[in-house]
């Protein structure tokens, strides 16, 4: 599939999962493309977007209807000052580029949060590593093996 989709098997499988990775040609690069692409609900993606608060870059699950409340976020992860990662710093810290970051499966171990809201469904559907390429997975084991923190940063 490419080398990208392929880190992301390989840490699934350090959790014992497999994914079913799907493959949409047309592109999954945004939550809305993502959506139309699967034929799901947005609010079923899995936003995986990077923050820096005080010094260290950390990871925020979002669901894909929802918006990052910063200052919230910055709360619940007990720092001062909250920035959206730079295209660059998303791509050197996760060693993926913007559109294909997933979940978990990143160069740097990274401190993660997980929007609550994504507990609402079955199923959800995350980044497997480009812009084309998504997996479904029952939320309640990605916050699993992600070992993020549950929380309500995102409206
Ligand atoms: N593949 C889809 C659905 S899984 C996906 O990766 N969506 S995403 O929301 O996790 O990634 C795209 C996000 O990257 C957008 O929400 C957007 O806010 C953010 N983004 C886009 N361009 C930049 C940029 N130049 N710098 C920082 N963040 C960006």
């Amino acid at each position: 599939m490419s080398d990208a989709v392929d880190r992301v098997k390989v840490a699934a499988q350090l959790h014992e999962l497999t994914l079913d990775v799907l493959e949409y040609p047309d592109g999954t690069r945004t939550a809305a493309d993502a959506a139309a692409a699967v034929g799901c609900q947005v609010a079923q993606i899995v936003k995986s977007l990077i923050f820096t608060i005080d010094d260290e870059i950390v990871l925020a699950m979002t669901s894909g209807s929802n918006r990052v409340d910063t200052d919230a976020l910055v709360a619940l992860a007990g720092g001062q000052q909250c920035t959206r990662a730079d295209a660059d710093a998303v791509r050197v810290t996760t060693g993926f580029a913007i559109g294909g970051v997933p979940p978990f499966g990143h160069t740097t171990p990274v401190s993660a949060f997980f929007d609550r809201d994504l507990l609402d469904h079955e199923v959800v559907w995350a980044a497997a590593g480009t812009p084309r390429h998504v997996f479904g997975i029952d939320p309640a084991t990605l916050l699993a093996i992600t070992g993020a923190t549950l929380g309500d940063f995102a409206t």
